[in-house]
């Protein structure tokens, strides 16, 4: 079934960040859903843990160039 996961995302100055930052995650396979919340720093991710997991999410938002860390 699926999982989620809250990011902390820093760096983020505006809206096209945070589309840059969605449209990558999506782009992973396994991905749902992917938010993302520039006003509040924050990234929620609904994912199928049998093809992507928490780690591989923050480093894919990280090669977007943002800090990404797991809250939950
Ligand atoms: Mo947002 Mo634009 O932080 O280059 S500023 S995408």
């Amino acid at each position: 079934s699926e999982s989620t996961a809250l990011f902390s995302v820093t760096g983020m100055t505006c809206s096209a960040c945070a589309g840059s930052v969605e449209k990558a995650v999506k782009r992973l396979p396994g991905i749902k859903d992917a938010a993302v919340d520039v006003l509040n720093n924050r990234a929620q991710v609904v994912f199928y843990p049998t093809f992507v997991n928490e780690e591989t999410i923050r480093e894919t938002i990280e090669d977007v160039g943002f800090q990404a860390s797991l809250i939950t």
